[in-house]
């Protein structure tokens, strides 16, 4: 009988949990930048061996804080470790534990049966395995705990060993060539936010969101997609735009690039920029956009 699971990644902001989808999947299913808190939805990646299927559930970085959009995150995270079958708990060796990672450990505690751990980021000359290792024994002494490089493709084999060997018998959820169930919609308009969250700073990169306008086949074949930039504030849109519309031209190229790794059709953006003063303290753009 085959196996198949659904395996939530958990873990702070940053950890690398995006990165490692990508990598296990081995396409690009999830966004990444060096930007914290840039995986705002549960995106699923899948993943087909001959012991069977895993769904691995990428999560939203978990980080605690009263505001309406970081609970509405964690709320989604939360779902997915106490929905999964598997907790993948990836713990960034380069980042010392504080307040975050209890955070985390205290969140996956009710999963400890059911939880494999993973030290990221053991390529990094600013990584220290040991102390990673030393804080998931002591919150999790019956987990199995590996060392992983997400970036370099390190351990995976045995990672992905680790959570076969937990993973129930049970029918595949997907057909064997899926690597995602994402809708094009959704992951163009999430091409576009990596462009933009690997371009602007500080805090311009969380207050965007981008919002599908509409779409058309050409002639040709290719995709005709317009999407919009939402910004919070008019001083946002400036920057956004940059010096003659250097900075949305450099974005829409750049994602257009990415795009077409990922599709076998071609695809050209027509993005504008506009503003939705606080969105991110309005519930029905939250409830349109965190899914
Ligand atoms: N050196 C090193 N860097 C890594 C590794 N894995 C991820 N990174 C880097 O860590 C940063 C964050 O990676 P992401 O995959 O976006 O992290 P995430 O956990 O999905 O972050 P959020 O979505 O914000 O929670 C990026 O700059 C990655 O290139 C690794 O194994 N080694
Ligand atoms: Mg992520």
């Amino acid at each position: 009988m085959p196996k198949s699971a659904f395996v939530a990644i958990a873990g702070r902001p940053s950890a690398g949990k995006s990165t490692l989808v990508n990598a296990l999947c081995g396409e690009k299913v999830s966004i990444v930048s060096p930007v914290p808190q840039t995986t705002r939805n549960t995106v699923r990646g899948i993943v087909n061996k001959s012991e069977g299927q895993l769904v691995f559930l990428d999560t939203p970085g978990y980080h605690v804080s009263g505001k309406k959009l970081n609970l509405r995150l964690k709320g989604l995270s939360d779902v997915a470790f106490s929905d999964a079958d598997i907790v993948l708990y990836l713990i960034d060796a380069t980042r010392k534990s504080g307040p975050e990672e209890e955070a985390v450990a205290a969140a996956l505690a009710p999963a400890s049966a059911r939880l494999v751990a993973a030290v990221n980021k053991i390529d990094s000359p600013d990584a220290d395995p040991s102390a990673a290792r030393a804080f998931v024994a002591e919150r999790f002494p019956k987990a199995p705990a590996l060392e992983i490089s997400a970036l370099r493709g390190t351990g995976l084999r045995e990672l992905l060993a680790a959570l076969f060997a937990l993973a129930p018998e049970g029918p595949a959820w997907y057909p064997e060539e899926y690597y995602t169930d994402q809708e094009p919609v959704f992951r163009i308009a999430e091409i576009i936010r990596e462009e933009i969250f690997a371009r602007m700073r500080e805090e311009l990169p969380h207050a965007v969101y981008v919002s599908y306008v509409d779409s058309a086949r050409m002639a040709d074949g290719s995709l005709q997609a317009s999407y919009d930039l939402v910004v919070e504030r008019e001083s946002q849109k400036g920057m956004i735009i940059g010096k003659g519309g250097s900075m949305i031209k450099r974005i829409r190229e750049e994602a257009e690039k990415g795009l077409a790794e990922i599709f076998d059709y071609e695809i050209r953006l027509k993005l504008s920029v506009r503003v939705d003063p606080n969105w991110r303290k309005n519930d029905k753009t939250l409830d349109k956009i965190i899914f």
